[in-house]
C-alpha cells in the first residue's frame, strides 16, 4: 500500500486530516495534514478515537502513517488554547489518553511507519503502536520544554517506560534529537529500513500478523502489557486464564493439529 493507493474506502467519518482505507484485512490510516507537519489538532484527536473504536471487525491489523516527509509534528501549536482552570487542562490530556488507548488496547495491532520528525505529542502516537518500523530519516524530539508545556499523551508513562526516565529528561530538559540509529538501539523502533520501504515493510509484517490466530493477536495488546505492568503474582494469574482461553479456542485446536500433522509452516532462523 502506498499513499496514493487506491484501496477501499472505510465508511467512518473522519476529519480531513486523517485519510482511512482498505486492502482485505488490512486497513491503512494516514496522518494527511503534510502542509502542518501532520500536527495533531482536536479534530485529528477525536478521530482518531473514532477510527480506532469504529474499526471494522472484519479488520485484522492497522498500518498508520503520514503523509509528506515527516510522520508527525505532535500537538498543533496553533490550536493550543490557554485554560484557565487546570481542570481543563487535564481533560484535554484525558482526550489525548483515550485517542492513543484507543490504539494501544484497540481491537487489533497497529504498526507505524515513522520518518522525518516524531516530535511530541507525535512520539507518544507513535509509542502507542505495537510495531514501529522507522525509516533512516526519522529523527525524535521532545521540545516541550522549550514551548513552555509538558507531555500529555501518555508519554510519561509510556517512553518513559520504553527508553528510560533519565533519556527522557535529557531530551525535555536539553532539546536533544534522537537520530534513527541511536533511538533504535534504544528500542523505539522494531525495525530500521531505509528511506521510502517503510511501508512496504509494514505492509509485510501486517500480513504476517493478519494471519495469527485473532484471539493469540488479542491476548497480545490487550493482556500482555497489562501483566508486564502488574505485580508477579497477578500477572501470573493473569496469564494463566489468558492462556485457558488462547488454548480452549476452536482455533487453537485447528493450529495445533495443522502442525502436528505436518500442516504448519515450521520456525526457521532469520523468519
Ligand atoms: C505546525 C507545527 C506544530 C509545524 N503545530 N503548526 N511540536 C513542535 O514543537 C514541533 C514544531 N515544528 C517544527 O519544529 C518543524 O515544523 C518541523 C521540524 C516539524 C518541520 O520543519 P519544516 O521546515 O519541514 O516545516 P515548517 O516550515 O516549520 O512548518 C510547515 C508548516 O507547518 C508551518 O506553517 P505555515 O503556515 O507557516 O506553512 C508551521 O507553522 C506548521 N507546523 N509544526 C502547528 N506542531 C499533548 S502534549 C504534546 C506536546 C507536544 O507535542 S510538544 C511538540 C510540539
Amino acid at each position: 500500500m502506498s499513499e496514493t493507493s487506491p484501496g477501499q474506502p472505510i465508511p467512518i467519518e473522519l476529519p480531513p486530516s486523517l485519510t482511512a482505507r482498505r486492502i482485505d484485512d488490512i486497513a491503512h490510516l494516514r496522518l494527511s495534514r503534510p502542509a502542518k507537519r501532520n500536527a495533531l489538532d482536536n479534530a485529528t484527536i477525536d478521530g482518531l478515537l473514532t477510527f480506532f473504536t469504529r474499526l471494522p471487525g472484519d479488520i485484522r491489523a492497522v498500518i498508520l502513517s503520514g503523509d509528506g516527509d515527516h510522520f508527525c509534528a505532535g500537538l498543533d501549536l496553533s490550536a493550543v488554547v490557554e485554560h484557565h482552570d487546570p481542570r481543563d487542562g487535564i481533560a484535554h490530556s484525558q482526550s489525548w489518553h483515550r485517542a492513543f488507548d484507543s490504539i494501544r488496547f484497540g481491537k487489533v495491532p497497529v504498526i507505524s511507519v515513522l520518518k522525518g520528525a516524531v516530535i511530541g505529542g507525535g512520539l507518544e502516537v507513535a509509542v502507542s503502536t505495537h510495531i514501529r518500523v522507522a525509516e533512516r530519516s526519522a529523527y525524535y524530539g521532545l521540545p516541550e520544554g522549550q514551548r513552555g508545556i509538558f507531555l500529555g499523551g501518555g508519554g510519561s508513562v509510556r517512553i518513559t517506560r520504553l527508553i528510560g526516565v533519565d533519556r527522557v529528561q535529557d531530551m525535555m530538559l536539553t532539546g536533544r534529537t534522537l537520530q534513527s540509529g541511536e533511538a533504535h538501539a534504544m528500542g523505539v523502533s522494531q525495525y530500521l529500513v531505509d528511506d521510502g520501504a517503510g511501508l512496504a515493510r509494514a505492509q509485510e509484517l501486517a500480513t504476517r500478523i493478519a494471519a495469527n490466530s485473532p484471539m493469540t493477536n488479542f491476548a497480545v495488546i490487550q493482556a500482555l502489557p497489562r501483566i508486564a505492568d502488574t505485580d508477579a503474582s497477578n500477572g501470573l494469574f493473569t496469564e494463566s486464564l489468558m492462556a485457558a482461553i488462547a488454548q480452549t479456542s476452536p482455533e487453537a485446536k485447528r493450529r495445533l493439529a495443522d502442525f502436528l500433522e505436518g500442516r504448519a509452516a515450521k520456525v526457521k532462523p532469520g523468519s
